[in-house]
């Protein structure tokens, strides 16, 4: 046992609140997951009605019932250029893309209805834990500057 005192016998490393072991507490680690979590969205073919803004021209009622429409690329876009702040913002669009399908939708069994229930299901998997770390790290940030100087 090289470190007497220690139940391990493992030399105890102090750790600094920046540097907790196995804890990701990147604040900007959540620009990057939202890049990756669109790329897999795209490359679903659940994906395909949502890419690019709705044709209103083979929806020509669209604008009477859906006042802000939202699509993959304009997020894509939205995030390429830095206009999210935060992993909360790219959700609420995403969730605009889904809530508008829900609204247009002629009825529950059209095809890109279950398409949208598919695609919203796995989005929510995925971007959670993003919306968690993001918030984990923002609280650790303002934590260790509060024990500066
Ligand atoms: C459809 C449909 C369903 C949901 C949304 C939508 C254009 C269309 O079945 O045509 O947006």
């Amino acid at each position: 046992s090289d470190t007497p005192g220690t139940s391990t016998g493992h030399r105890q490393r102090a750790q600094s609140s920046s540097k907790k072991r196995g804890v990701a507490l990147d604040v900007n680690a959540w620009r990057g997951q939202c890049r990756e979590l669109l790329r897999r969205m795209l490359e679903s073919a659940d994906s395909e009605p949502f890419r690019q803004p709705v044709d209103l021209f083979a929806y020509p009622d669209y604008r009477d019932i859906i006042d802000t429409p939202m699509d993959l690329g304009t997020v894509s876009e939205t995030l390429a250029v830095g206009n999210y702040e935060n992993p909360v913002e790219f959700a609420k669009d995403v969730r605009l893309i889904f809530s508008n399908s829900k609204a247009y939708t002629p009825n529950k069994k059209s095809r890109i209805y279950s398409m949208t229930l598919s695609l919203s299901a796995f989005f929510e998997t995925q971007v959670l834990p993003i919306i968690s770390d993001f918030k984990s790290a923002l609280r650790n940030q303002r934590r260790s500057r509060q024990h500066l100087s």
